[in-house]
């Protein structure tokens, strides 16, 4: 397993759409484990693979507190089951250090497929629905800084262009 290099906004990878996965195999376990410990060494909550540069639908999600539920959404399609929008303070691994309000619909139902290419179906509400539309998001090279206004996704931008600045 490997800790991969997550790309951090405002880099243009960041926006490329990704491409369903046609064969789950061991090529995409690999990047699923490499996913993992990159996101539970960060910590995070979740990770989508355009984050770390690779350009296909493959997702990852653990919102427990001892890495006891890793939940893997391969090609995963959405329908909103309950289009009442709740208020959630998101972050992202991209965009680190700011955590803003995002609305999103509470409730959902994904179809998609697991690491042995089966698929299922599941409702999520609370957290997990929050995290994996946000993960979708970043499957279409969309940002959580996207839903807010120009002039904070500009201060954010700026502000996060200066510390890559000293780190290079
Ligand atoms: C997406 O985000 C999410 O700023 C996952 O300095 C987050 O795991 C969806 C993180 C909240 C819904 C609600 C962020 C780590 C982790 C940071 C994450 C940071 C270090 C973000
Ligand atoms: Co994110």
């Amino acid at each position: 397993m490997a800790v991969l290099e997550i790309l951090e906004f405002p880099d243009p990878r960041l926006r490329t759409e990704a491409r369903p996965v046609a064969d789950v195999n061991d090529t995409i376990r690999k990047l699923i484990d490499d996913m993992l410990e990159t996101m539970y060494e960060a910590p995070g909550i979740g990770l989508a693979a355009s984050q770390v540069d690779v350009h296909q639908r493959v997702i990852v999600i653990d919102v427990t507190e001892d890495h006891s539920d890793p939940l893997i959404f391969i090609n995963p399609e959405i329908r909103v089951l309950d289009p009442e929008l709740g208020e959630y303070d998101e972050g992202c691994l991209s965009v680190p250090g700011f955590y803003e309000t995002v609305n999103r619909p509470r409730q959902v139902e994904v179809t998609a497929l697991d690491r042995n290419g089966e698929r299922f179906t599941r409702v999520l509400e609370g957290l997990l629905a929050i995290c994996l539309q946000h993960e979708i998001d970043h499957l279409n090279g969309k940002l959580f800084v996207d839903y807010l206004s120009p002039l904070k996704r500009q201060r954010i931008r700026k502000k996060l262009e200066k510390s890559q600045r000293r780190r290079a």
